[in-house]
């Protein structure tokens, strides 16, 4: 069977779900690894991308309370937090130079409406204008428009209007209603997480893509959830990079342990088979960590982010890398994997070329 697909995937044709259950099964780890990687190259050559970027997170106040999230707080805990515009300008500013794109992602706060987010976002852009703002998951995007008594469509055209560039993939879990009501009861449905990144793309706003796994999910969910996102890609285009995030169990409610590194591998490797619509893999090496993460660049990704500068969600759940990466250090991290460095844009456009002896 392994010939099969690998005979499939190189002559360009798509696997069917049932071949995706059956690489994530395969003992051929080298083998499926470089059948990715061959997948990679043929969409970006020996580039490895990164982004100049930084994470904030205006507020870790959420009435969702996902059982795998220990970054969330209720409003009045201990811990909680909320942050103004001019700390959030702040931040910005006292950025490394160079920034091209803040990931503005937080909690459903309860006070929080339209207006806040679109005063957030003009300030932003008043301030630092060339900035790209890829900003608040579609869970996010739900609830300020419930609370502010808008459409999505409404809610995602005032964000446009006020300096939206992107959203970000979080909050797709995984779909399966199942593991769902486990893992995050409160949280909106697989079905309106993907209608609403069917909205955001029908409005020209670039997204990204998630899936978190190494909870509670089997290999057969992981590849439905694959599933839904190749059905919604083929339909908009409008995905830009699909990041599959590996679960971190530190002081979260439903505990358990993480993924292995080979999982981790095999995750990245069949989702770039299977996502063949997909330009972009992300390992996000906050959450593999940057050893891994240079693995994952020969099993399939061709993006690690960025430089992050901090990271609170993934490390309040027990992630020991650091939360930020300067640029040499990414840049050997890539070198040294025998792949090229490409420092992009965030719409993946190219700024920069790095040449570095690698040793891979
Ligand atoms: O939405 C929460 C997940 C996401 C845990 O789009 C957890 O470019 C692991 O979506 N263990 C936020 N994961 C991160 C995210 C992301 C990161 C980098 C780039 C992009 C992008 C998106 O992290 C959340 C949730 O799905 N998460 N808790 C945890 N304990
Ligand atoms: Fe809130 Fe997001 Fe954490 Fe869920 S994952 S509790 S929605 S911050």
């Amino acid at each position: 069977m392994f010939s099969e697909i690998e005979s499939k995937v190189d002559s360009g044709l798509r696997i069917t779900p049932e071949e995706a259950v059956f690489l994530f099964n395969t003992d051929r780890i080298h083998l499926l690894g470089k059948l990715a990687a061959r997948v990679a190259e043929r969409l970006n050559g020996k580039s490895a991308y990164f982004v100049r970027n930084r994470h904030i997170n205006p507020t870790n106040i959420c009435v969702n309370r996902c059982r795998f999230c220990a970054f969330s707080r209720s409003r009045g805990e201990e811990g909680a937090y909320e942050l103004g515009i001019e700390d959030i300008l702040g931040r910005i500013a006292s950025s490394p130079p160079g920034l091209r794109e803040i990931h503005l992602v937080g909690g459903l706060h309860p006070d929080w409406g339209i207006e806040h987010y679109t005063e957030l976002l003009s300030a932003v852009k008043r301030e630092f204008p060339g900035l790209h703002i890829k900003g608040f998951t579609a869970v996010e995007i739900d609830y300020i428009a419930g609370k502010s008594g808008l459409t999505v469509e409404e809610t995602i055209r005032r964000l446009m209007e006020a300096g939206l560039d992107a959203m970000p993939g979080g909050g797709a879990e995984i779909f399966s209603a199942s593991v769902r009501t486990r893992l995050c009861p409160e949280k909106i449905t697989g079905e309106r997480w993907l209608e609403i990144h069917r909205t955001a793309h029908s409005l020209g706003l670039p997204t990204n893509a998630t899936m978190l796994y190494g909870h509670l999910e089997s290999i057969e969910e992981r590849v439905e959830h694959l599933e839904r996102l190749r059905w919604l890609q083929d339909e908009t285009g409008g995905f830009q990079a699909f990041i599959p995030l590996s679960y971190h169990p530190d002081n979260t409610e439903i505990g358990g342990g993480t993924a292995s590194g080979l999982d981790d591998l095999r995750t990245i490797a069949v989702s770039r088979i299977f996502l063949d619509n997909f330009p972009h893999i992300k390992a996000y090496w906050i959450m593999l960590g940057e050893k891994l993460s240079q693995v994952a660049l020969l099993f399939g990704a061709d993006d690690l982010e960025g430089t992050v500068i901090e990271e609170k969600i993934t490390h309040s759940a027990g992630a020991k890398t650091s939360e930020g990466l300067s640029i040499s250090q990414i840049v050997n991290l890539i070198a040294r994997a025998g792949r090229i460095p490409v420092e992009r844009d965030a719409l993946y456009n190219e700024v920069c070329r790095y040449e570095v002896d690698g040793d891979g």
